[in-house]
């Protein structure tokens, strides 16, 4: 089957790098682009652009109908930090969105489905080293509960109604081309800015708060190889745990220190302190890495000196 895709929320900080892999894989006219609004021009101007309500099962069952597609991305979502402002408004998106894309793969509208969970999934009461996939899961946040709850639907779908839908839960992402937006493992990006904007940051989490992180090069892989791999390697049908390093504050910041001697960092943790000491500080993903060979490539200094080469390049031709 030739992938005809629809990315929904291709605005976003995952959805915009996936929107352009997904092009260079398949080729511009196989890959649309919707979100709710004109948010990211870069992907707007790219290629073939949908504007489409992720709650709306009507719009989107036309857009699948008019580009007559059988693969749905459904990046669109209220992620943790906002997600306690706003519970109802994170609750309705989070799982409207996800029925009306279930449905449509039952409907035989559509025939597979990427949807990404998250180690917000995990509570206070999960082992917090080396989590395992199979363990205890009591999220408290309003966002952690949608992924939860989505990953009992997702498996259910799969073997009630043989939906093909795949998942992993993405840890913190850190990238370049596109902000990330209302999410605790935010710092880990905006790190980067302010080192090169200012030499200093101040960090909403405290210096010690260990969390699993990838780059986002190593997440658009991890996405593309379990969409690509066969059905039957295809165990796990919730969500797979998927890890690449760990990290502190401190730890991200020694990091680059050693690109840029004069960075200096402070700590002033607010609300988002709780919602990081509710999550894992590592992740077992054997079970990805067995099932369809999953495997990262970039450390810790890899990413900082790439992020950094990539932002000053980025803050220098703005100037
Ligand atoms: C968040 O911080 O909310 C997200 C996530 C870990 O899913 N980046």
């Amino acid at each position: 089957m030739t992938p005809k895709i629809l990315i929904i929320g291709a605005c976003g900080q995952i959805g915009s790098e996936l929107t352009f892999k997904l092009r260079e894989i398949y080729g511009d006219k196989n890959v649309i682009a919707s979100d709710i609004s004109y948010s990211n021009l870069e992907i707007v101007n790219s290629g073939i652009f949908e504007i489409l309500d992720a709650e709306d099962y009507a719009a989107i069952k036309v857009c699948v109908e008019k580009h007559d597609i059988n693969t749905v991305y459904l990046m669109a979502a209220i992620l943790s930090a906002t997600g306690e402002k706003y519970p109802m408004k994170a609750w309705n998106l989070n799982m409207n969105s996800l029925f009306h894309v279930l449905n449509l793969a039952k409907a035989k509208f559509i025939k597979k489905v990427f949807w990404p969970s998250s180690i917000a999934v995990f509570g206070t009461t999960t082992p917090k080293k080396n989590t395992p996939q199979f363990t205890v899961m009591e999220p408290s946040t309003v966002y952690g509960i949608t992924k939860q709850v989505g990953e009992r639907w997702c498996e259910y779908y799969h073997n009630k109604y043989a939906v093909d839908i795949r998942s992993v839960r993405y840890p913190g992402i850190i990238s370049w081309k596109t902000m990330p937006g209302g999410g605790t493992t935010d710092y880990a990006v905006e790190i980067y800015h302010k080192a090169i904007t200012d030499k200093k940051y101040e960090c909403f989490l405290k210096e010690d708060t260990a969390l699993p992180m990838m780059f986002m090069d190593d997440a658009i892989k991890a996405t593309v190889d379990i969409m690509s791999a066969d059905n039957e390697d295809i165990k796990i049908r919730s969500s797979y745990n998927l890890s690449a390093i760990s990290f502190t504050p401190k730890e991200l910041a020694e990091s680059i220190k050693q690109e840029i001697p004069d960075f200096t960092i402070t700590y002033n943790p607010d609300f988002r302190q709780a919602i990081a000491n509710s999550w894992p500080k590592s992740i077992d993903d054997s079970n990805a890495r067995e099932d369809w060979n999953w495997k990262h490539k970039f450390s810790l200094q890899d990413i900082t000196k790439e992020m950094l080469k990539q932002l000053g390049e980025k803050y220098k031709n703005q100037s």
